[in-house]
Formats: structure tokens, sequence, C-alpha cells
């Protein structure tokens, strides 16, 4: 079928207007993913605006032989939220409601199309707070948080979206919609299927709607950076910080090198210590309101510093110097996607191989060539983000080309330490070669099973986590 013609017998198909969009400069938005590593072609763009119109959209779709890739807010960074073999991109970003919110059970029920921000500013006006946070807040939607189980900086206390979601409605590939929306926590009644779809990355259904568990805001949140000068004793940091700070809520670390970066993509940025030390540790303690309460906070890390774990500290007095910590994480990932092309490796090893995981991370980068490595993460959840970034005087086809055989030495020497190869992005398209290290064939035999039971003609997001058979 030509592409005027599938067009055309969408539009036959779905009649509202605005719901395909066909014009090439309003298709090109939607088809190329935020790292510039994934690209492709859809014939159109699908937007419905409630649940029943995503049913139409997949039926269509089903009748007329196409596939779909379903996109939220597109900054998944595996590939698996654009097109790749012409399929058309059903994007849920008019699903935007906040639709209700329950105060006895501080459970909110939202649509698929709601990005994380604005949940997190509607829920700060109720004094809750979602749980969930990460760099992309600003057009990372609800939906492609579930569809990848998204993690970010404070699963250390709250968890994952998983642990987030009570339920949720999901429309199936053959348009049945599955929907038993209510805010339980308790719910034993046979299988959970909603586990099913959370970080299926839209393969096995299009998540129209979740009811949610907020958190009550905590009273006071407390920041520190820490200078560390030296990563050998991370694992004895970990230990202590976790023994001594009771609520502790994020444990991030950035390296030297990726500060580096920070300050060279920001030049008005400052050195946060009077040098450059290897790596810097933020620290987020959740804690009462009271002034003791603080000192308790100030009191905690003295400690740390004393024990020679940490060489210094500065701690955030207000607001605006805590934002201006976090900016230093946040901004990583931006700053790499301003600087160049990188190939990205989201990895989790156990605590204790942290320290020597790192040294050789850096010299796998230094013996591919041509790349800048830079290093830094979830340090609290053993999450490590490798970053392999290329140096300009590298050519974009040699530093590609350069991507299958890093990652299979990243991987194998992951799976080695009894690590994950994807510690929070998902598999996508990126990483299905390599699926195998972190999970056993049987494993992936029944996955393979469960998209052909619910999927049977393939036509959902087709060839994310395993090859199309
Ligand atoms: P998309 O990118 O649009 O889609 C991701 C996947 O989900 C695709 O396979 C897509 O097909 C599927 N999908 C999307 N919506 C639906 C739906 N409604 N139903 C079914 N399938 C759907 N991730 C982390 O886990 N932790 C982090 O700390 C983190 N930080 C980031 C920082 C930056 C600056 C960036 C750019 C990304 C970061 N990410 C992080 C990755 C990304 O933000 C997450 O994977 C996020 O969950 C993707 O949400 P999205 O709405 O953009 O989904
Ligand atoms: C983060 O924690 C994200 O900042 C992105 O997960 C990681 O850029 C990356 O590799
Ligand atoms: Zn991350």
């Amino acid at each position: 079928m030509g592409v005027t013609s599938v067009v055309e017998q969408l539009k036959a198909e779905l009649g509202s207007p605005g719901l395909v969009l066909s014009e090439a400069d309003e298709v090109a938005a939607y088809t190329s993913d935020w790292t510039r590593k994934f690209s492709g072609v859809a014939p159109a763009v699908l937007r419905p605006r409630d649940t029943d119109e995503v049913r139409r959209c997949v039926l269509a779709c089903r009748k007329l032989g196409l596939a779909l890739v379903p996109q939220g807010g597109n900054t998944g960074l595996v590939g698996g939220s654009v097109p790749r073999a012409g399929e058309v991109v059903l994007s849920l970003s008019r699903l935007n409601k906040i639709e209700n919110f329950d105060a006895a059970s501080a459970t909110v029920q939202v649509q698929a199309g709601v990005v994380l921000q604005a949940l997190h500013e509607d829920l700060a006006g109720r004094g809750c707070v979602f749980p969930v946070d990460l760099g992309a807040r600003g057009s990372c939607q609800i939906g492609g948080m579930i569809a990848t189980n998204a993690g970010g900086i404070k699963v250390l206390r709250y968890g994952h979206m998983r642990e987030q979601v009570l339920s949720l409605e999901v429309v199936l590939a053959d348009g049945t919609v599955m929907s038993n929306l209510h805010g339980l926590k308790k719910n034993n009644t046979g299988l959970d299927l909603k586990h099913v779809f959370i970080g299926s990355e839209g393969m096995l259904g299009i998540i129209t709607r979740a009811v949610l568990q907020a958190r009550p805001a905590p009273e006071a949140v407390q920041t520190a950076l820490l200078a560390l000068d030296t990563r050998d004793r991370l694992p004895e940091l970990l230990t202590m910080l976790r023994e001594r700070l009771r609520g502790l809520s994020s444990l991030e670390i950035i390296t030297q090198d990726s500060i580096a970066l920070y300050k060279e993509v920001e030049p008005g940025t400052r050195e946060p210590f009077d040098k450059a030390y290897p790596a810097c540790v933020i620290v987020e303690e959740e804690t009462g309101a009271g002034e003791n309460e603080r000192d308790g906070f100030l009191e905690r890390l003295s400690g740390v510093i004393e024990s020679g774990l940490a060489a210094d500290a500065v701690v955030a007095e207000s607001e605006a110097q805590a934002q201006a910590i976090w900016r230093l994480r946040d901004g990583v990932t931006e700053a790499i996607s301003r600087a160049g092309l990188t190939h990205k490796f989201d990895v989790t090893v156990p605590p204790g191989a942290l320290p020597g995981f790192l040294t050789q991370m850096e010299r796998f980068g230094d013996e591919a060539g041509g790349l800048r490595t830079l290093l830094f993460g979830h340090l609290g959840d053993g999450n490590v983000h490798v970053n392999m970034m290329q140096k300009p005087e590298l050519p974009e086809d040699e530093f590609l080309a350069k991507g299958p055989a890093l990652a299979e030495r990243i991987y194998s020497l992951v799976a080695e330490l009894k690590g994950s190869i994807s510690a929070e992005h998902g598999i996508g398209i990126a990483k299905r070669a390599y699926l195998h290290h972190s999970r056993t064939a049987e494993e992936i035999s029944l996955m393979r099973g469960m998209k052909r039971l619910l999927d049977p003609d393939n036509i959902l997001n087709p060839g994310v986590l395993f090859e199309s058979a």
C-alpha cells in the first residue's frame, strides 16, 4: 500500500479531524528519538484524545495491517519510541488529564499522556508528592514511564514506577479495553495483570490510564554534595550513609569527567569545591522540619567526613542552593547530548564491584579510542550510567561502528558481575541483541510466548525487546 493510500484509508476509518497527522513536517517531529541515534519514517501520526479513540486507532491499524509505535514524551533512550519500518506513530500526548485525586487514600487517577512535571505540580498543591523524579520530568509522560518502569533519583526510598502503580487501563492489540481502575493497595485476587504491562515498552498493550499512589510531602529535605578523594571506598561510604541517614532519599554520583564536561557546556558553572575531586556524591535526606533536624543532618555528615570516607562537603542552605547542586547532576545528560553523539550503557552492578567497574569502563573507553568516557548515576542503586561520547576528531561512522563491540564487552562484564544490562531505561531496539546477558533462555522464551498471546499479529511496537520472529 502506498503512503497516500495508507493515509487516506486511515482517515476514512477514523474520520475525526486532527486525529491523523500526515503532512511531512508534522510527522517528522515524531520520528527521531532523543539520542538522535534512532529514527525512521512513518506514514502518519495518530493523536487520539481518549481511550475510545485509542481503541479505534488500534482497530483501524489492525484492519489495514499496519503496525503501531506508541509514543509518550519521546525521551526514551533505547530507541523504542520511534518508527523503524514504516510503522504508524500513536502519540498519547493528548490524553493529558489528571482526572481524580482521592485524599483519603492519597491516590491519583491520570491519563497516560500527563507529563511528570504537571503531576508533581498538581500534587504539590495538595501537600503530596509523586515520588518518581528524573531529569526528563518536563517531557516524559506517565504512560511512557509505566511502559519503561522508569526509575530516577528517588528509587532508593520509594522504588520505581512499578511500586507506585495501583491499577491500569490498557488497550490490547485486538481492541479490547482492559480497565479495572481502582486505588486499592490490597487486592489479592489472582494474577496481578498490571505487572505484565509495566516495563513492557509498548509491545503488549497501550496504556491509557493509571491510578497511582501519591505520598505525603516530606516536612524538610536536606541536600549536600560530598567530595571524594578516592572512588575505591564507595562500598564503605554506601554502608555508612545507609546506616546513618535513615531518611536517605537520593544518593547520586558524578565523576570528575562528567563535572568537567558540564562545565565546558555551561561555562558559567563554578567548581563546587576548591579543587577538582575524582568524584562527588549528592546526598539527600528527608527529615522533620525543626532546627534540630538540620543540625542532626550536619552531625551525621560530619561523622562521614571524620571517618575519612568523604574529603569535604557543601550543604545547601536554601532551596536555590539545593537546586544548584542538582543542576550539576540533572544537567549531565543534556550536556552530553549538546556535546556530541554518545553510546549509552545503563547498567547495575553490585555495590562491592563499583570501584573496579568504574575503572574498567574508563579502560574500555580508552582502548576503543576516540571516545570520552563519562560516568555518573544512581549510586544508591548500584546504577551506573556509562556514556562513551564521540570526540570531535572521530568521524561519525567510525564512532557508530564501535558501539556493538563496546556493548558486548561491557555487558559480558556486567553479566560476570551478576549485574543487569538495563537498570532503568529498558531494552528497546538498542539492547535487544544483549538481552541474553541478563535473562535466561527460558525467560526470553516465556516473554516471546506472552507477546504471541497478546499480539498474535505483531502490530504493537514490533522489534522492541526482541527481533520480530
Ligand atoms: P517514550 O520515550 O515516548 O517511550 C518509551 C517507551 O514506552 C517506548 O517503547 C514506547 O513505545 C512506550 N510507550 C510510551 N507511552 C506508552 C503508552 N502510553 N503505552 C504503552 N507504551 C508506551 N529514565 C529513568 O528511568 N531514570 C532516569 O533518571 C532518567 N533520566 C532521564 C533524563 C533525561 C534528560 C532523558 C532525556 C531521559 C531520561 N530517562 C530516564 C529516560 C526516559 O525519560 C524514561 O525512559 C521515560 O520513562 C520515558 O517516558 P516517555 O513518556 O518519554 O516515553
Ligand atoms: C539519568 O539518570 C538518566 O540522568 C540518563 O537516566 C542517563 O544520560 C544517561 O546516560
Ligand atoms: Zn538514570
